[in-house]
């Protein structure tokens, strides 16, 4: 099999897990990397032995032939990275989550894509990581019946802002970075929502925007669900870095919970299983779960760009989730309920 060429653009904190994770892939060689700073891109490029080293992105895209980019930069500047590629006749690009600062550029980037011919995916890993597909298995097995009711829950006190600190900076923080994948998951596991009412708050210090939310969803297929996200918990169980998530259904519930250990309660017994998952290198352990699931991400991406299967995490289907969002911030400003076919 022929190796697909790709070059990342953007080399900070979360390049390395990328990076890493395109590692584990046999059909994929990264042939160069862009940072503005370019001693950044130098000791991503020495750590995984990448050739040639950019830090003037246009540059990369005319000197490098190359069949995908995956943009790993800040949210604010993914627009301008996804316009260049386009511009410079790349027909898949790889875009980090959140896909862009607000609903309305997330709309244009898709557009761009739409118009030029080329195919947008988000990075957008939750709904791959090993536990959440073991528990859309046990859900989708039947075993507690058809689910009436769910909650999805990331409560964490997890330094965040140490690894990351670019997110205590952000005016919007909590639903953008760790909303994205709490909503994904949500709309992964119960379909689409018709409607939404949400509260957020800053609890840290010293942070721009909030670092709580609580949103109440009613879904398509009829069920409630709450969801909550916070970096302000001090909880017996953090969450970092997955999630928590109770369903109930006609004959029973499945709750994944601390320790990746996933119950199944009818009325007969509960069932325990933990899931486990490989370990790489490259991958910081506090993360692991997290950064183990990019490797699912990249390969689904990878095998729809050879045509062999279709990309879940498109860019239209992740504007959905950027959708449900903005509705949360709509909804906690007015302290209405939005309705979601009406939030275009
Ligand atoms: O940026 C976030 C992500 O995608 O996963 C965890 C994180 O690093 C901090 O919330």
């Amino acid at each position: 099999m022929e190796k697909l060429k790709f070059a990342v653009i953007g080399c900070g904190f979360w390049s390395k897990f990328q990076i890493g994770a395109w590692s584990e892939l046999e059909g994929a060689e990264l042939v160069a990397v862009y940072n503005r700073t370019i001693a950044k891109a130098q000791k991503i490029a020495d750590y995984f032995k990448i050739a040639h080293v950019y830090d003037d992105a246009e540059k990369l895209f005319k000197n490098e032939k190359i069949d995908f980019v995956d943009i790993i930069t800040d949210v604010d500047t993914h627009a301008h990275f996804v316009k260049m590629a386009v511009n410079n006749g790349i027909r898949h690009i790889i875009c980090q989550k959140p896909m862009a600062p607000d609903f309305e550029i997330a709309k244009e980037m898709v557009e761009t894509c739409n118009k030029a011919g080329a195919k947008l995916y988000i990075h957008e890993n939750y709904r791959w990581q090993a536990p959440v597909r073991r528990f859309k298995q046990i859900i989708d097995s039947g075993v507690i019946g058809t689910p009436f009711k769910a909650r999805v829950s990331f409560l964490s006190g997890y330094p965040v802002f140490d690894n990351q600190p670019f997110l205590k900076e952000l005016d919007h923080f909590i639903l953008t970075d760790m909303g994205s994948h709490v909503l994904d998951v949500t709309r992964y596991l119960f379909g689409e929502c018709t409607e939404l009412w949400c509260e957020t708050r800053a609890v840290n210090k010293g942070i721009r925007g909030e670092d709580l939310a609580v949103i109440m969803m009613n879904m398509k297929n009829g069920m409630p669900v709450y969801t909550e996200m916070s970096y302000a918990s001090i909880v017996e169980h953090d969450s970092f870095s997955t999630l928590h998530i109770l369903v109930e259904g006609e004959k029973g519930s499945v709750f994944l919970g601390p320790k990746f250990e996933i119950r199944t309660t009818t009325r007969n017994s509960t069932i325990s299983e933990t899931v486990t998952f490989p370990s790489y290198p490259w991958a910081d352990p506090d993360y692991i779960v997290n950064h183990e699931s990019g490797i699912h991400v990249n390969r689904n991406i990878l095998n729809s760009i050879r045509g062999n299967a279709s990309a879940e995490n498109t860019g239209a289907d992740n504007l959905e989730t950027v959708r449900l969002i903005w509705a949360c911030y709509k909804s906690a400003e007015t302290g209405k309920k939005i309705k979601i076919e009406e939030f275009i």
